[in-house]
């Protein structure tokens, strides 16, 4: 694969293998190019405007909203509704789908896409990385109706894309549309994606952990069991603990290097916290497309039925060896 590719190129380029030859996705993927060089833009200078902060808005999730959440969540949703290819969207940012004003115009338009437009925006003010995570399906209801929730509860199984952009040290879209996971960074200096990381392909093993273990005490005990046997003396050792506190930074780190995130469910979130249509669907079908494993610690996360737009899921994702090797610690407590 030519390595000095922009994402534009790129996205012409494989146009052949995405699900409708008309241009319509390519149109998509491009939208959310674009929107991803402006927050990108705006979060470098985070500290400079007065664009750090809280809203004084809450969202669905109770979570105070932060001004870049709002920015984050305008721009993306403005960039691809005046693309004309998606019927409807779903937002972390908005309580209820997003019907696109119900015009001719998208109504006949095939894509559904949902969002969390900045994931960790807590981090913001302490100069962490923050992240956008995207998932892209076809719409199941009738072509030239309104969009209904039911094009919004697929299951993960049928994504026909998922990305991240971390706007980390430097600016990544991480991007998988069914046929491998390939990192672009863009070059701010002419501000283009470049691919920087063809086929990504997660270590089957690594040495990261990844979870908040501030709530360990109310962990499920197969989990603690693990957590454990990472710091015990084992074959496996050593194991080193990180957390970002960012899922998209903690979950980027170990596509390259190898690793397990978890975000258990715990008494102050018996469900876990991680939201399942646009957290942890579009981040399993990336770490499967890059050979690694996505569980809710007893079913793979792509084949569960969502009920609820903003429900969410335990989620253990990363590297197949540490992630099978967790399951086998949560199946002793529960046979
Ligand atoms: P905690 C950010 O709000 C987020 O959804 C993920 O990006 C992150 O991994 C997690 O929550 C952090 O949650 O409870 O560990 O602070």
């Amino acid at each position: 694969m030519n390595k000095n590719i922009t994402l534009g190129e790129f996205i012409i380029e494989n146009q052949k293998h995405y699900e409708s030859t008309s241009g319509e996705f390519s149109r998509l993927l491009s939208s959310i190019k674009l929107a991803a060089k402006v927050v990108n833009h705006k979060i470098n200078k985070a500290g400079l405007v007065d664009i750090i902060g809280y809203s004084g808005i809450t969202n669905i999730q109770g979570e105070d909203q932060k001004k870049l959440d709002i920015y984050a969540n305008d721009i993306f949703i403005s960039a691809i509704t005046n693309r004309e290819v998606v019927c409807g969207i779903v937002s972390e940012e908005n309580d209820d789908f997003i019907i696109l004003n119900g015009n001719d115009n998208s109504m006949s338009n095939k894509y559904v896409i949902l969002l969390d437009p900045l994931d960790g925006s807590s981090n913001i003010d302490v100069n962490v990385s923050v992240g956008t995570i995207f998932s892209i399906y076809k719409r199941v209801s009738p072509v030239g109706t309104p969009v209904k929730k039911e094009d919004f509860l697929q299951k993960g199984n049928k994504q026909l894309a998922a990305g991240y952009i971390v706007y980390g040290t430097s600016t990544m879209l991480v991007l998988t549309t069914g046929n491998g996971v390939n990192g672009f960074t863009l070059n701010p200096a002419i501000g283009s994606f470049y691919l920087s990381h063809p086929d990504i392909k997660i270590p089957s093993k690594g040495n990261i952990y990844s979870v908040n273990e501030g709530n360990y005490l109310q962990f499920p005990q197969g989990i603690k069991d693990y957590i454990k046997y990472c710091q015990e003396a084992n074959e496996d050792r050593p194991y080193t603990s990180r957390y970002i506190g960012s899922m998209v930074s903690d979950f980027h780190r170990n596509m390259i290097k190898g690793g397990i995130y978890m975000y258990p469910n715990c008494d102050i979130n018996n469900k876990g916290k991680l939201r399942l249509l646009y957290e942890c669907n579009p981040a399993a079908f990336i770490a499967e497309q890059a050979g690694g494993k996505a569980t809710d610690g007893f079913q793979r996360i792509l084949d569960i039925k969502p009920s609820e737009i903003h429900e969410r899921s335990p989620f253990y994702c990363g590297s197949v060896k540490m992630v099978e090797k967790l399951e086998s610690f949560i199946l002793k407590h529960n046979t």
